[in-house]
């Protein structure tokens, strides 16, 4: 089993809300049942979930009433673009079943401390593909949260061992400083001990941070038998190739 993210940058526009990607999505959704391999799908929210989840400070729990509308509406919000992620893999010929995480995630601290394991393991055996997205989700010392797709791919990893875990983006992987400046070079492969040694270019301090911060979490996804990789979505034949095995560029996290 595989597991996939496909994230919020590349199935829709991050910056228009509700701006799906359509035919990017539908390519993907080809290319996952064309590899002929097993996955389970996660799904960021992107222009569905971020933008009115930032707005009305979802993450940081209950603070006042106007938020439950809000949370609401982010929560139907990203449900519509669940349907339109099931719609494409269906088309495809996969055979797809949603398990939103507002209803099968607990969190604590803005950490996830509980997943239905047994329930997506059950859908696994039928052959069916479980597929779940960033969300919001109850928590237990805040009220409610922001379940990320990230962290739902770290829990997954941990517990369900897949064999591959492919990081789907907007990008070619991981740059060796921000992407926008014109001397960035994709990193190839990142083992733990470069985490340290790895310079940054600093002068957009949250991408430096956001980059290092996702390194991390790939590196705690990888294991003897697994590689973690991250490619780009938007170049036809990248996904089905990282899923086959076969060679895709991209920038791929591996034991030292
Ligand atoms: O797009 C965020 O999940 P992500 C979820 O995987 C919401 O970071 C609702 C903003």
């Amino acid at each position: 089993m595989i597991l996939v993210k496909l994230g919020g940058s590349v199935i829709t526009d991050k910056s228009q809300y509700q701006m799906l990607h359509h035919d990017v999505l539908v390519r993907l959704c080809e290319e996952i049942y064309d590899s002929g391999e097993d996955v389970i799908i996660v799904h960021g929210a992107g222009s569905f979930g971020h933008i009115m989840a930032h707005d009305h400070r979802i993450a940081e729990g209950y603070k006042y009433e106007s938020q439950i509308k809000a949370l609401v509406t982010v929560s139907r919000d990203v449900r519509q673009l669940n349907l339109e992620v099931l719609d494409a893999m269906i088309s495809a010929g996969i055979s797809p079943v949603s398990l939103p995480p507002s209803a099968c995630v607990v969190m604590r601290d803005r950490e996830i401390v509980e997943i239905d394991f047994d329930r997506i393991r059950s859908y696994l055996k039928l052959g069916i593909s479980p597929v779940m997205f960033g969300d919001v989700a109850l928590d237990e010392s805040q009220g409610f949260s922001i379940c990320s797709g990230d962290q739902i791919m770290e829990a997954l990893a941990r517990e369900l061992l897949p064999k591959r875990v492919i990081f789907v983006s907007d990008i070619d992987g991981i740059m060796d400083r921000d992407p926008s400046d014109p001397g960035a070079a994709l990193i190839g492969c990142v083992r733990p001990s470069d985490l340290e040694h790895m310079k940054f270019h600093a002068h957009v301090k949250d991408v430096t941070g956001g980059i290092k911060k996702k390194l991390a979490a790939m590196i705690g996804m990888i294991g003897p038998d697994r590689t973690c990789m991250i490619i780009n979505g938007n170049v036809p034949g990248r996904l089905k190739a990282a899923l086959r095995g076969d060679e895709a560029l991209g920038t791929k996290v591996e034991l030292d």
